[in-house]
Order: structure tokens, then C-alpha cells, then sequence
């Protein structure tokens, strides 16, 4: 059951981005011409659709009717025209913002307050820019602000099991489905079959922690793919072997009200604390040896 919340939840994800960063990250502005295609994955999302942290992309097309029409802006930003008919952002008044239809669509920041919406979030972050405030405040989770409790060592251990399990249940599953090719790269679903069509594989299902302890021991190569494979889903903006608070906001900002070690899992996973989560950092923190990670399985 919580295998399908967390998967419903990550799609539920789409639209969110968090940073729990109190810098913002240095490499991440940069322009992205290219969006990956999306709908894919569960946890592949429009990341310059909303990430907070990605320039506008400017376009100079002659438009004649409409300057806005091709002017992107980011999230929280909105396009208007100045009186040389100029298309410019400018900061989106949050009554603009559509109303929420349920509580899934509130979000918490990281000064602790819950926001009609990411609309609503994105538009007061943009009223504070430019001020130390606006600089350290960031969208933290999807849902309204609650206490979460503490994540104790015990836990943070049973985590990397559950999630390990989870992205090999979420690759299999996109395997099953993919009747039309368009879910998965002919490179992924060549790595996938193999491991669906391993007749040891433990289905996807209500495991103990043991057992899935037990199953990484004895299929530990199966989990060596789906952990490569979610860094590389998002290693996106840019593509460079290393995971930004933004990068990661989409697995993990609707993860937290769930998962009450999500925070500190992550945060552990980056281990020289320089902000970013290096692929073998990553692989480390889902136990994946040093020897098998490989950057041609990011694919
Ligand atoms: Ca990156
Ligand atoms: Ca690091």
C-alpha cells in the first residue's frame, strides 16, 4: 500500500519544486532550450515549467499581436507588455493565482507557512526578491505545513530499502505498461527486461524490512539499475553527474509529509556537504558498491 501512496503521491508531484537550500545553487542558472519529454516516469516532471531556480527562456520572435504570447517567464513571474509593447516579467499578483481545489494542492515553505498553492508560494517568493528573506525562502514540501516528527537512526536506515525496492517496482511497472515504447529509452527497457524477466525477483508488494533486507543481499544487481536510473531522471537541469535541492524537489518534495526521514536521508546522502549529491553519493547512500557505479548506467 504505501509502495502505491508514494507512487500516486509522485505523480501527484508533477507541478512542485522545493529547495531546502538556505544558498541558492550556483550552477543552476542556466537557460534550458530543451525540455526532457515528460509523462514518462513518475518522477519526471516540467522542471523549467516551475523550478524556481532556471532563467527565463527569451525568445525573439517577431510576434505582431501578441509580445506575451511566446515570452516565457518563470514560475511566480507573469508577462506583460511596457508602453514600447516590450514583453517583460514581472511578478504575479497571488489573487491571479487559481484557487486551490484541495489540500493537496497547499504547500509548505520552509519559513513554515502554508500556501494556498505553488502559484500562490511562487508569487510571494517573487515579491521578496532581491531581499535576504526572499533568498532563504523555499518551498519545502507538497501539502500544508505540519509537524513532522523526528527521523530516528533506526529508521534512516530502513529507508534506502524501501525506496531501492520501490524504484525497481516503479522501472517494472513502466515496463509492463509500455505497450507503445514511449515510457521507457530502448536502452532502459533492455536493462529492465532483464531484470523482469529474473525469476528471482521479489513482486512488488507489503515486504518487511527484512526481507527486502534480504533480497538486496541476494539480488543486490538487480537494484543497481533503478538507482543509476532515478539519478539520471533527475540530473536534469543541468546534466552534469551532480543532483541540486531543485533537481531533487520533485522526488522529494511530495515524499516528506510521507516519509518523515526524507529530509535527513538526503541530506545525508550529500556526504562532502557541498549542496549537490554526486552520483556516487548517491549510489553510496543506497548501498550500491563503489565498483559498480557507472555513469553509462545513467541512461
Ligand atoms: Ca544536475
Ligand atoms: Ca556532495
Amino acid at each position: 500500500m504505501r509502495v502505491c501512496i508514494v507512487f500516486l503521491l509522485c505523480l501527484a508531484g508533477q507541478a512542485f519544486t522545493a529547495s531546502i537550500t538556505e544558498e541558492e545553487p550556483i550552477i543552476d542558472d542556466v537557460v534550458e532550450e530543451a525540455q526532457p519529454e515528460v509523462g514518462a516516469n513518475p518522477v519526471q516532471v516540467e522542471i523549467g515549467d516551475f523550478d524556481e531556480a532556471i532563467d527565463v527562456v527569451e525568445e525573439e520572435e517577431d510576434i505582431t499581436e501578441n509580445p506575451c504570447l511566446n515570452h516565457h517567464c518563470k514560475k511566480g513571474k507573469v508577462c506583460e507588455v511596457d508602453e514600447e509593447n516590450t514583453p517583460m516579467c514581472v511578478c504575479q499578483d497571488p489573487t491571479t493565482c487559481p484557487a486551490a481545489v484541495g489540500e493537496f494542492e497547499h504547500v509548505c515553505a520552509t519559513d513554515n507557512t502554508t500556501y494556498d498553492s505553488s502559484c500562490h508560494f511562487f508569487a510571494q517568493k517573487c515579491s521578496l526578491e532581491g531581499t535576504k528573506k526572499g533568498h532563504k525562502l523555499h518551498l519545502d514540501y507538497i501539502g500544508p505545513c505540519k509537524v513532522i516528527e523526528a527521523c530516528m537512526d533506526a529508521e534512516l536506515n530502513e529507508f534506502p530499502l524501501r525506496m531501492r525496492d520501490w524504484l525497481k517496482n516503479v522501472l517494472v511497472s513502466l515496463y509492463e505498461r509500455d505497450e507503445e515504447n514511449n515510457l521507457l529509452t530502448e536502452k532502459q527497457t533492455l536493462r529492465v527486461k532483464k531484470i523482469y524477466e529474473n525469476e528471482k525477483r521479489l513482486q512488488a508488494g507489503e515486504h518487511t524490512l527484512d526481507l527486502l533486507a534480504h533480497d538486496f543481499e541476494k539480488n543486490y544487481n538487480m537494484y543497481i539499475f533503478p538507482v543509476h536510473w532515478q539519478f539520471g531522471q533527475l540530473d536534469q537541469h543541468p546534466v552534469d553527474g551532480f543532483l541540486s535541492h531543485t533537481e531533487l524537489a520533485p522526488l522529494r518534495a511530495p515524499l516528506i509529509p510521507m516519509e518523515h526521514c526524507t529530509t535527513r536521508f538526503f541530506e545525508q546522502c550529500d556526504a562532502d556537504n557541498d549542496k549537490y549529491i554526486a552520483l556516487e553519493e548517491w549510489a553510496n547512500c543506497f548501498s550500491i558498491k563503489e565498483e559498480d557505479v557507472n555513469k553509462d548506467l545513467v541512461i
